[in-house]
C-alpha cells in the first residue's frame, strides 16, 4: 500500500509526464509546420515516449493500492524562434524532469518505500539517456551554425534518428 506522501508525489510525476507528452507535441507541431520533418517524427516519438512514461506511473500508483489521477495542464509554449531555441527548450525540460524524479525518488526513501525507489530506477536511468541525446543534438545543430544548409542536415539527421530507433526496437 503506498503511503500518502509517495503516492501524492507520484501523481505529481504523472502529471509532469504528461505535460512533457504535450510539450513535444507542441514542439512537433512547429517543425512540422515550419518544414522540418525530421525534427517532427523525432518529437512526435518523443510525444509517445512521454505517454508511455506517464502510463506506466498511473499502473503501478493503481497496482499498489493508491488512485492515479489526473490534473488540468497548462498550454504548452507552441512558438519558437529557432530549432536551436526548441532544441534548447527540451534539454532545459528534461533537466527539469530528472530534478523532479530524484525529488520523487528521496520522498521514497524517506518513507522506506524501497519498492517504489526500485521501481523509479527506470526512470533515472532513462532520464539520464535523454539528458545525454538532447545534449548531443543541441551541440550538432550549434555546430551546424544557422545557415539553412545546415539545418537541412541536422533535420536529415533528426529523421534517420528515428529510423535507427525503429529498425533496433524490430
Ligand atoms: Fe519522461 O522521459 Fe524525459 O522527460
Amino acid at each position: 500500500m503506498l503511503k500518502p506522501t509517495v503516492e501524492s508525489a507520484l501523481n505529481l510525476q504523472i502529471e509532469r509526464e504528461e505535460f512533457s507528452s504535450r510539450l513535444y507535441l507542441a514542439m512537433a507541431i512547429w517543425c512540422e509546420v515550419k518544414g522540418y520533418p525530421g525534427a517532427a517524427e523525432f518529437l512526435y516519438r518523443q510525444s509517445d515516449e512521454e505517454r508511455m512514461h506517464q502510463l506506466k506511473l498511473v499502473r503501478f500508483v493503481n497496482d499498489r493500492g493508491g488512485v492515479a489521477t489526473l490534473h488540468s495542464l497548462e498550454q504548452p509554449q507552441a512558438e519558437f524562434t529557432s530549432l536551436l531555441e526548441l532544441f534548447q527548450e527540451v534539454l532545459k525540460h528534461e533537466q527539469y524532469i530528472s530534478a523532479s524524479i530524484n525529488e520523487v525518488y528521496g520522498i521514497t526513501l524517506q518513507e522506506k518505500d524501497y519498492t517504489t525507489g526500485n521501481f523509479l530506477q527506470w526512470y533515472i536511468t532513462e532520464q539520464i539517456e535523454e539528458e545525454s541525446t538532447m545534449s548531443l543534438i543541441l551541440d550538432k545543430i550549434t555546430l551546424a551554425g544557422a545557415e539553412s544548409s545546415g539545418m537541412f542536415h541536422i533535420d536529415k539527421e533528426l529523421g534517420g534518428m528515428i529510423q535507427d530507433a525503429v529498425v533496433a526496437a524490430e
